[in-house]
């Protein structure tokens, strides 16, 4: 309870617009209780439906202590289960991915249902009810080709991202694509170190010269602010809207999710080295029109996205330590793309290979200076840094809300 108050009080006494203090990017507990707060009780993204395709395709993935099983039934339905098995607790499903007519547990060869529940336990006896054996369920929900789980008991409700999210993704037709590619780098670098550079591009011009052929470096197309008074983002999205794309910027009330379709440079489609596309057999059939630029989503704690006219890419944030932190990066093209004749790989995936791996330093080199006794939280940059602001404003209200739902459950 100790580490509970002197979080709550150093969140209560932060001073806006700063940096956080260190043991918030470093110290095991302070991390134990992100874990415990946001990642163990909140929606997170972890995968797309395109990924188990068909019935028996599954995946699975590790949150801080808690192995998960993702797959898809008979029925269609994608459901996920806590990768634990019922009888003395091994894992289910040891691969990352792959397919299965049953569960099938390799020590004793309990076999489960897609839908978890335990079909045969040898040698049980006669009065073994397999009924209260089943695999335990993890909340699931899938929006636009997106699959969301959710640890809690209780899940908060989805309802809210679902009517955010899905008008803006749909026309991405996601559920039809196929991962072109992925890829997952560890950056020696604490979560929301992750998040705090992603949320600005006041580190683009120096640090990413691939992505800012493409890219702005403006707040506006990263920040928080909406169009800004920048005409030519007001006029991309009366183009887009106009041609039934979801447009403007709208970001939840909490400010843990936000949506917005941002033009790229001038006459640029895609994050190639030329600006075109990199995938010449379009991402849906229902955009129309060229030069959509880029659909930003973002939903905290795991996912940052871009869905562009040819591709798309999304990235989900895993924390493996207090300062160790995987980001998996997937490229979404048409199910019916063919590599070598619609898209070259390398040109598909080359400017965010850099850019994630530049990135992947930068998050790195702050973790080692945040180390040092003599950092102290510093001023983030009003004008571009608008959006890490949000994200540490998000991530402080978060943290002390559920602090003090804590402490009421025991008063
Ligand atoms: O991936 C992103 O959304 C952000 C935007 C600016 C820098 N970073 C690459
Ligand atoms: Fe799974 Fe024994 S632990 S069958
Ligand atoms: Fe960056």
């Amino acid at each position: 309870m100790d580490i509970h108050n002197q979080v709550l009080r150093q969140l209560k006494n932060r001073r806006e617009g700063f940096s956080l203090e260190q043991p918030f990017y470093i110290d095991p507990d302070y991390y134990k209780l992100d874990l415990e707060m946001i990642w163990y009780r909140d929606w997170l993204f972890i995968g797309h439906d395109c990924e188990v395709a068909k019935p028996g395709n599954y995946f699975t993935l590790q949150i801080g202590d808690y192995p998960v099983l993702v797959i898809r039934g008979r029925d269609g339905e994608i459901r996920a289960f806590h990768n634990t098995c019922r009888h003395r607790g091994h894992r289910v499903c040891t691969k990352e991915s792959g397919s299965a007519v049953r569960l099938v547990c390799p020590y004793h060869q309990w076999t489960y249902q897609h839908d978890g529940s335990l079909m045969a336990a040898r040698h049980m006896g006669e009065n073994f009810d397999k009924s209260q054996y089943g695999l335990k369920k993890v909340h699931c929900e899938t929006v636009a080709g997106y699959i969301f789980i959710c640890l809690a008991n209780e899940a908060p409700d989805f309802a809210p991202v679902r009517a955010m999210i899905e008008p803006y993704m749909a026309p991405h037709r996601l559920s039809e694509a196929k991962v072109a590619h992925q890829n997952t780098i560890i950056e020696k670098g604490n979560w929301k170190l992750v998040w705090e550079n992603n949320r600005e591009c006041y580190h683009c011009a120096g640090n990413h010269p691939e992505l800012c052929r493409t890219y702005p470096e403006a707040p506006t197309a990263t920040g928080v602010q909406g169009a800004g008074d920048d005409p030519l983002i007001a006029e991309h999205w009366a183009r887009c809207e106009g041609s039934g794309l979801p447009s403007t910027f709208t970001m939840s009330t909490d400010g843990q999710f936000r949506v917005a379709r941002m033009p790229l440079i001038e006459g640029a489609e895609s994050y190639t080295m030329n600006g075109q596309r990199a995938v010449h057999r379009p991402l849906s059939d229902d955009v129309t029109i060229p030069q959509i630029g880029t659909m930003l989503l973002f939903h905290y704690p795991s996912s940052w996205n871009h869905m562009l006219g040819d591709h798309a890419i999304s990235f989900r944030v895993t924390p493996l330590g207090p300062e160790e932190t995987a980001v998996t990066t997937k490229w979404l093209v048409h199910k019916d793309a063919v590599e070598g004749v619609d898209y070259n790989l390398e040109e598909l995936t080359h400017v965010w290979d850099m850019t994630n791996d530049q990135d992947r330093q930068i998050v790195e080199e702050n973790a080692f200076g945040i180390r040092s006794p003599a950092y102290e939280p510093g001023p983030y940059s009003e004008a571009h840094e608008g959006g890490v602001m949000q994200f540490v404003e998000w991530y402080s209200n978060f943290m002390m809300g559920r602090l003090q739902g804590e402490q009421s459950k025991l008063s």
